[in-house]
């Protein structure tokens, strides 16, 4: 992905901030944060659960979580619950006097799944409304835009009704995740958001 994203990659992950990355599987997450990983030394955590990861590189924080899925609603929703747990004690683990440290989520959609487009909308609506999550900012990665009848990101933006957030910062990014295309564009509106904190 060029120097471009070498830099802002650096410049990002040298401040501190705390990343969630979501989706339903098999929508792209591990392979965006493997593009965005490549060459990095990065620290894993062992397993918080069977579907979550954390990985720090430099200041940030990295949690990667699959919802949805296979798995009935209900059981999504202990999911989401108990990785709230988490999140809260991201907080705790900041530094004394650090109470505010910014924080992204980053939405991944696999652009093709229409049938399941309906739960990562209410998976979306139910993290903005998290207190918590209050003041993050929300990155939707609108992948796979390299299949033939993919959805456009604008097609997507309607169906999540994304027009109608108004309380938090939010961006959607049409992108491949195989080739890389879109995700630099990606992080810099992370990184821009980032300098406005
Ligand atoms: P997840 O971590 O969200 O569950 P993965 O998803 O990153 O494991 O990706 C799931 C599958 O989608 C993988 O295929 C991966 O290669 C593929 N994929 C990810 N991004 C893209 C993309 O932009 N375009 C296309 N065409 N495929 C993509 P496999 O076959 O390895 O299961
Ligand atoms: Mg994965």
């Amino acid at each position: 992905m060029g120097l471009i994203f070498a830099k802002l990659w650096s410049y990002f992950c040298n401040q501190e901030h705390k990343v969630i990355i979501v989706g339903l599987d098999n929508a792209g997450k591990t392979t965006i944060l493997y593009q965005f990983l490549m060459n990095e030394v990065v620290h894993t955590s062992p397993t918080i659960g069977s579907n979550v990861e954390e990985i720090v590189v430099k200041n940030t924080h990295f949690l990667m979580w699959d919802i949805g899925g296979q798995e009935s609603l209900r059981s999504s929703w202990n999911t989401y619950y108990s990785n709230t747990e988490l999140v809260c004690s991201f907080r705790a683990q900041t530094a004394a006097g650090v109470t505010d440290v910014s924080r992204f989520i980053i939405l991944v959609v696999d652009s093709t799944d229409r049938e399941r487009l309906a739960i990562s909308k209410e998976e979306l609506y139910r993290m903005l409304a998290h207190e918590d999550l209050r003041k993050a900012a929300v990155l939707i990665f609108a992948n796979k835009q390299d299949m033939k009848d993919c959805m456009s990101a604008a097609e997507i933006s309607k169906y999540l009704t994304l027009s109608s957030i108004k309380d938090h910062p939010w961006h959607i990014q049409s992108c491949c995740a195989l080739t890389g295309e879109g995700l630099c564009q990606g992080l810099e509106w992370m990184t821009s958001r980032a300098g406005l904190r």
